[in-house]
């Protein structure tokens, strides 16, 4: 059986594509889900994608992935920048967790240079849109198959 990967979506994720294209590109959640999925399978993982704007939902997803997933891919949204909750939930997760933003959020406003999941963070990946995602999952294979 293919082993799985959690890719998790925070707050505002589902506009992507139809508001701000010029910061967060051009293609939907569901484009960037079905990109992943195609992705995994080449690879022979599997994908579980998630996207909630409520911090429990999310929290709740990451609690339940140590049951049966190889690692998680997180872009928290705003979350990032302020959720002690989600950084919590995370140091329990075992496997490997890669931190994921579309934009650069070093080359952007201060407050989204403070992530509270970069110190759980296995890696990061930022600014690559929504490429990021398949680098991610290319990331996670490599850390689990090595
Ligand atoms: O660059 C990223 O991926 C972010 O995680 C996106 C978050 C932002 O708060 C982080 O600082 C960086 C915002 C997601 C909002 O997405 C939207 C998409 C389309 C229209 C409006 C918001």
């Amino acid at each position: 059986m293919a082993k799985k990967i959690l890719i998790l979506n925070g707050p505002n994720l589902n506009l992507l594509g139809i508001r701000e294209p010029a910061i967060y590109g051009t293609q939907t959640l569901k484009d960037i889900e079905g990109n992943c999925k195609t992705k995994a399978a080449e690879l022979g993982f599997e994908i579980v994608f998630k996207q909630s704007n409520s911090e429990g939902a999310l929290v709740d997803a990451i609690q339940e992935a140590s049951a049966d997933m190889a690692g998680i891919i997180i872009n928290a949204g705003a979350y990032t920048h302020t959720s002690i909750a989600i950084h919590d939930a995370l140091r329990s997760f075992k496997a490997p967790i890669i931190e994921l933003h579309l934009s650069n959020i070093h080359g952007r406003e201060d407050f989204r240079k403070k992530s509270y999941i970069a110190l759980v963070a296995t890696g990061i990946i930022c600014g690559f849109g929504a490429k990021g995602y398949e680098y991610s999952i290319e990331a996670i294979a490599d850390l689990v198959n090595k």
